[in-house]
């Protein structure tokens, strides 16, 4: 099995809180993944996994000290301090996964990836030679630079579909703090396929909770066009995780 798992940083971070991790749900999470990498072996199987965290309330609070009216400034030091923060958020989610024996090692976008007018570069060797080692590369949100801004942030919402559609995983997961894509009574929509996307876009398009739903259309349209199965789940529901990782897909939303 090979999963791409992508956690919200409000999972795993108190967002008002600058620098505050949500310790629980960090040893869950870890102990979670733990438990589905024992599912497989147990099964004569492996799981290959790449994990990327958001920026939560590290890169979140120190980025937008350096952004004045939409551009970075100041960044001599403002590269270097957002580095710093996402570099100290990788480093406890990575103690907290090798506590439990997972072999997470830190994948910096800061160092290699780049916005250019073609598109994103990121060169993924290292990262595919990680996986056939059995090690699991843990990527983050990050400050990169760009062709045309100087810099920008580059989100976990972009190191997902990137990795998605470039090595093709099985699953592709997405744990926020969401129960997946809700219809407008609230109810999670439980499949996303051919038959009702045109349906689905045309509600989330028109729904008026535009900062929640905006970025949900965006994710759906992108999940959709992938190519491959993915899940939109809460991680910070107990179990989901684990469930997520062993492809029972009653925990959230299906797409394709
Ligand atoms: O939370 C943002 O990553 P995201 C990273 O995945 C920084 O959007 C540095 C703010």
């Amino acid at each position: 099995m090979f999963a791409i798992l992508k956690i919200g940083g409000s999972v795993l971070c108190n967002r008002d809180i600058p620098f505050s991790v949500k310790w629980d749900n960090l040893e869950r999470v870890a102990e979670e993944i733990r438990r589905a990498m024992d599912y497989y072996l147990e099964r004569g199987e492996e799981l290959k996994l790449i994990l990327i965290h958001g920026g939560g309330s590290f890169g979140h609070p120190v980025a937008r000290k350096y952004m004045k009216k939409g551009r970075f400034e100041n960044m001599e030091r403002g590269f270097w301090e957002i580095q710093k923060a996402m570099r100290r958020f990788n480093t406890l989610v990575i103690d907290a996964l090798q506590d439990y024996g997972i072999p997470g090692v830190s994948i910096q976008p800061s160092s290699f990836v780049a916005f250019r007018e073609e598109g994103i570069h990121f060169d993924t060797y290292v990262i595919e030679g990680m996986l056939k080692r059995g090690l699991v590369p843990v990527i983050h949100g990050d400050v990169v630079i760009s062709e045309r801004e100087g810099y920008r942030i580059f989100s976990g919402d972009h190191a997902l579909p990137y990795l998605t559609k470039r090595l093709k995983p099985d699953i592709s997961l997405h744990a926020s703090d969401v129960d997946g894509v809700l219809d407008g009574e609230g109810e999670v929509i439980r499949s996303i396929n051919s038959e009702n996307i045109k349906e689905v876009v045309k509600y989330l398009k028109s729904s008026k909770k535009e900062d929640v739903t905006g970025g949900m259309y965006l994710k759906v349209m992108e999940a959709y066009k992938m190519g491959v199965k993915v899940l939109i789940f809460n991680g910070s529901r107990r179990g989901n995780i684990y469930r997520g990782l062993i492809g029972d897909e009653s925990i959230g939303t299906r797409i394709n």
